[in-house]
């Protein structure tokens, strides 16, 4: 019987307490789920960033830590971490970041808020459709292809930029030299690359400028990759004319924080996509299956790139 440690939030425990036993069985791996174990006797460790295991050096016999975030910028970096680490790729979590950032994008496409509690105020002003609006993706992962095809589907004239080649039904850009192309002209940017030393701050005061004047910046990346500086000198000159923020540097948000009260600025507290412990859980019995059969893990995180 397989010892596999739970090692998240408590909020995150009510929500897969059950399910994730029943992926297990489904599975048929042989496994108990623990929140409390001697790290010696630990088998595996299902992980989302928490306050209590920092060290994994003691779990001697862990053979995988898997990831119930997609992200894992909170452990990446971790060097007592030595066994294989895997992230979350979950059908649940990819559906919700399409409807969350396609409404996002519709919203701002149609300026669906403009008469929202108006005064009389009769003026025609039809957006143009969406084949005329330039919609440009940072990250073309998983999240972000997944964006793209629904974008795509609603005719958006979509860039996209990566860290490699990639071969799209869009014009698409990558590498450093390629990040101007895939900016100038945006008058949608959308960011959903991870946490790493490369894409910190990849929207700053020099990237901000390629965008067409008064594009919206729509981050559920990470709050890292923005230059909160950058961003807010951006929107009082007008050349950004919005921002959609739902991850942030710090989480949550200090009450203080000029983003709060900005009125061109939407805070949203980082529920852009979460992961759905149902299909979720499934990913994560798979792994555990795979592991025990000597088959390949999905999912592995390359530690040399951080995502
Ligand atoms: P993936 O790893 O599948 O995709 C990451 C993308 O970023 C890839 O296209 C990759 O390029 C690109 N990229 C990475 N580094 C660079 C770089 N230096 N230059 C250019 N492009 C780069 O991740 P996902 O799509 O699954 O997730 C993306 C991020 O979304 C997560 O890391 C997480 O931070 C965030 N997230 C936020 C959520 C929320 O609720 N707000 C929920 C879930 C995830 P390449 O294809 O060449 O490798
Ligand atoms: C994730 C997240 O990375 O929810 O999965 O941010």
């Amino acid at each position: 019987m397989l010892t596999i440690l739970f090692s998240a939030p408590d909020a995150l425990w009510n929500q897969y307490e059950e399910v994730l036993p029943a992926a297990l069985s489904a599975k048929r791996v042989d496994g108990t789920l623990v929140r409390d174990a001697d790290p010696a006797a630990v088998d595996y460790i299902v992980y989302a960033p928490n306050d209590r295991l920092h060290d994994f050096t003691p779990f001697t016999k862990a053979r995988a830590v898997l990831s119930l975030f997609a992200g894992v910028d909170r452990i990446v970096g971790n060097t007592t971490l030595t066994q294989p680490l895997t992230r979350l790729v979950d059908p649940g979590l990819a559906e919700g970041m399409v409807e969350w950032v396609t409404g996002q994008v519709l919203m701002h496409h149609l300026h669906l808020d403009r008469n929202l509690g108006a005064a009389p105020h009769w003026v025609q002003n039809a957006p143009p459709l969406a084949r005329d609006r330039r919609v440009t993706l940072l990250g073309l992962g998983e999240l972000g292809m997944a964006c793209a095809d629904m974008l795509r589907a609603l005719h958006f004239d979509l860039r996209g930029w990566s860290r490699s080649a990639k071969d799209a039904p869009f014009p698409t850009s990558h590498g450093t030299d390629g990040l101007k192309q895939a900016l100038d002209g945006a008058e949608i940017v959308i960011t959903l690359l991870p946490d790493t030393p490369d894409t910190r701050n990849i929207l700053n005061a020099e990237s901000l400028r390629w965008p067409a004047r008064g594009a919206v910046v729509i981050n559920p990346g990470r709050g890292p990759l923005i230059d909160d500086e950058a961003l807010l000198a951006a929107l009082a000159d007008g050349r950004i004319g919005h921002a959609v923020l739902d991850v942030f540097r710090v989480e949550p948000l200090p009450a203080d924080h000029p983003y709060w009260a900005h009125p061109r600025v939407t805070v949203s507290p980082h529920i852009a996509a979460v992961s759905r412990p149902t299909s979720a859980s499934l990913v994560v019995a798979e792994n555990i299956r795979r592991s025990e059969a000597s088959e390949p893990l999905l999912f592995l995180v390359d530690r040399s790139r951080g995502y």
